[in-house]
């Protein structure tokens, strides 16, 4: 396998965390993005989003979308298990999966990049170009701060966000977070468990060795 990658953006720190979780290593291949790599003919053959990451297999299949790569190496290297092993645990990992990308990371995407320092002519990722809305800089803030409003509520009588075990939804709301303090929103004072549960899993070796 090969692992199309790009050091510390945030979906590839996203996979390079799961896969340290797993002590999977697998040979990667720099995409230069600010360069434009991405959008390459040879890249876009692999990658019809033109993001990273993205992982080719042996055969010659490659599979893009931070989440799919997971899946995919769950189901090869299932130890240890970051998506459950019940079909309760899959279900309540995968929900918290879906809330934190949804109402934290793409509220930290539009915020990012609809800001007017970077990425002219290009608001969303992806093959076309969209121009920055300037007003989702500003939704973007407030959504961030009602998603740690909602996950600090959320942490109140658990270790992790789907119980006593850290999951792939774990990873994802910690890039988001970090992801955020990039944007310079950082998390509110009174969010005490949010606080806590963020100290927690940035000690981890994977996240250590990933930041
Ligand atoms: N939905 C994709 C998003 C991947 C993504 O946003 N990758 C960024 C790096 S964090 C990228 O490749 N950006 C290319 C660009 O900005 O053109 C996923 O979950 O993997």
């Amino acid at each position: 396998m090969k692992l199309y990658d790009y050091p510390g953006v945030p979906n590839p720190r996203r996979l390079n965390i799961f896969m340290a979780e797993k002590g999977i290593e697998i040979p990667r291949f720099q995409i230069d993005l600010l360069k434009g790599e991405q959008f390459s003919p040879e890249f876009r053959a692999k990658s019809p989003n033109c993001d990273v990451p993205t992982l080719e297999l042996d055969d010659g299949t490659c599979i893009s979308q931070t989440n799919a790569i997971c899946r995919y190496l769950e189901t090869i290297h299932p130890t240890p298990p970051l998506f459950g092993t019940t079909a309760k645990e899959i279900g309540v990992i995968e929900m918290w999966n879906q809330i934190c990308f949804t109402n934290g990371f793409q509220a930290v995407a539009d915020l990012f990049r609809n800001g007017p320092d970077w990425f002219e002519g290009r608001g969303l990722i992806g093959p076309h170009n969209y121009e920055k809305i300037p007003a989702l800089v500003e939704r973007g803030r407030v959504r961030i701060l009602n998603f740690y409003e909602d996950i600090n509520h959320h942490l109140a009588n658990q270790c992790y966000f789907a119980g006593n075990h850290f999951s792939a939804a774990d990873i994802t709301a910690l890039v988001t977070v970090d992801f955020a303090q990039w944007a310079k929103v950082e998390i509110p004072e009174q969010h005490k468990n949010l606080h806590h549960w963020h100290a927690l899993v940035s000690e981890r070796p994977s996240v250590l060795s990933n930041s």
